[in-house]
């Protein structure tokens, strides 16, 4: 036994470890796809305006389910510009972005319909929207 350890205790302990953070690393993304996640809603900053889910047109009304979870994800493509993605009557903010990074939030939308504005905080004057929330029941 002591030989045993001797002879292969440290080898076995750094392949042991390494096998460990490779099923983590592994296992913990997959579980998280193969449940039904938040809807996810990809938000562009680019030429001092908000694109969303690839759609060409600038600063677009966002609409929302009442209660419904979504995931934003905000994506700055425009580099050397700090950017964010704002609700303020909901205090939903990302992080402030710089050029090429890109964050997420998960949040709830409250359960009143109506008209809330989205707006990046250093660019509101050009960077502003409307987010739609719709009673879908
Ligand atoms: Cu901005």
């Amino acid at each position: 036994m002591a030989s045993f350890r001797g002879i292969g205790g440290k080898p076995v302990l750094v392949v042991f470890l390494g096998l460990t953070g490779l099923s983590l690393a592994g296992f913990m993304p997959r579980l998280t796809e193969s449940l039904p996640g938040p809807r996810e809603i990809v938000v562009v900053a680019s030429d001092m305006a908000f694109y969303v889910d690839g759609d060409a047109e600038a600063n677009p009304r966002i609409r929302l389910e009442a209660g419904e979870t979504v995931r934003l994800v905000l994506w700055n493509k425009q580099p050397g510009v700090v950017h964010d993605f704002v609700i303020g009557a909901w205090q939903v903010a990302t992080p402030r972005l710089r050029g090429r990074e890109r964050d997420s939030l998960v949040f709830q939308v409250p359960e009143a319909v109506g008209h809330y504005v989205y707006e990046c905080s250093p660019h509101s004057a050009m960077m502003r929207g409307t987010i739609e929330v719709v009673d879908v029941q």
